[in-house]
């Protein structure tokens, strides 16, 4: 009897707190990979999960798991894509497939959405090119009211270990890409602007974008 009403204290208190968090919930494309995975020269980075394994969802309060993004986000970038249209990243389509992404030239680019207000950011998921398990160099993750990222920079993610960006040497690791792209914590961070750098990838010098989703309230 005694172990019953602790179960049953337990299964409540879990509640309780079940309550108070959810999990974003990005809704991921079919696992991907265009041959086998390049060997990739990094002391950044991250081991392997497995087959299956996914990262652990980030937990945030109730009410800051919408979706921010929708079809009508306006995207910037730095540079005028080489191959697709801004417009794909926030389509909602995550193909892995050419024909699906955006393509910047080679060396450091951003893609930056306009949340189009100040908005409390719970999580940034981005999605580049899954083919071949490839690892993007230099990925940053930043949120900032200013347009021009001159002034009140939030960096939420950066695995630019070496500083090659010159934005700041990251704490974070490189990683493979795989269907259930990056992603990152918010913090909470007000902000009406999010800005997605990247330095090409282990596979090539260009910046392949398939799609990046904000959450939040
Ligand atoms: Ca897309
Ligand atoms: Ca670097």
């Amino acid at each position: 009897m005694k172990k019953l009403i602790m179960t049953a204290l337990l299964v409540a208190t879990a509640g309780l707190f079940a309550e108070d968090k959810v999990a974003i919930k990005f809704e991921l494309p079919a696992p991907h990979s265009s041959g086998t995975p390049k060997e990739v020269k990094s002391d950044n980075l991250e081991p392997d999960p497995g087959p299956g394994k996914y990262r652990a969802p980030i937990m945030v309060p109730v009410g800051f798991d919408k979706k921010l993004t929708t079809e009508e986000t306006k995207v910037t970038t730095s540079e005028e894509a080489v191959t697709g249209e801004n417009e794909y990243v926030v389509d909602g389509d995550k193909t892995p497939d050419a024909t699906c992404m955006l393509q910047l030239p080679g060396g450091l680019q951003w893609v930056q959405l306009d949340l189009g207000a100040e908005k409390t950011v719970s999580a940034v998921c981005v999605w580049h090119d899954q083919g071949d398990d490839r690892v993007y160099k230099d990925v940053i993750v930043q949120l900032s009211n200013d347009e021009k990222f001159a002034k009140d920079v939030t960096t939420i993610f950066n695995n630019d270990h070496d500083n090659t960006a010159k934005l700041g040497k990251g704490a974070d690791k490189e990683y493979r890409e795989r269907n259930d792209g990056r992603p990152v914590d918010g913090k909470l961070t007000k902000a009406r602007y999010v800005r997605c750098y990247s330095n090409g990838s282990s596979s090539e010098p260009v910046n392949n974008y398939i799609e990046i989703e904000v959450f939040g309230k």
